[in-house]
């Protein structure tokens, strides 16, 4: 009894190594300046890159995901603040095109939410 509640424990912490720990450890801290209104992000290897992107300005945004993870965790990006849920095709480049945005921080994320990045508008 003892040894399969030690066994479940470990499960646990493994589990919440795996899907919060590991993916923050993994996460690169980078930011792209809007150029010509269009920012492109790659999704690989359990990030977006760019995962934090920088707007100044708050017209005429638009990002271009590239997919490169076959996983399909990876094959939805969804943005909850615009109700904007994009499939993304292994290896091609999908457009999205925001909205307007007051000043703030908003999250993307996949289905799941292992990717996450985030957009700052200043
Ligand atoms: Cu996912």
């Amino acid at each position: 009894m003892l040894i399969i509640n030690l066994v479940g424990i470990a499960l646990i912490f493994l589990i919440v190594w795996w899907f919060w720990l590991y993916t923050a450890k993994n996460e690169r801290k980078m930011s792209a300046n809007k150029s010509n209104g269009e920012i492109s992000i790659i999704v690989q290897d359990g990030v977006y890159q760019p995962s934090t992107i920088a707007l100044s300005t708050l017209t005429g945004t638009t990002l271009k995901f590239t997919r490169k993870d076959p996983s399909p965790c990876a094959a939805t990006v969804i943005f909850p603040d615009f109700e904007i849920s994009e499939e993304l095709p292994l290896n091609k480049t999908i457009e999205i095109a925001l909205p307007i945005m007051e000043k703030g921080k908003y999250v993307f994320h996949c289905q799941m939410q292992m990717y996450k990045g985030y957009l700052v508008v200043e």
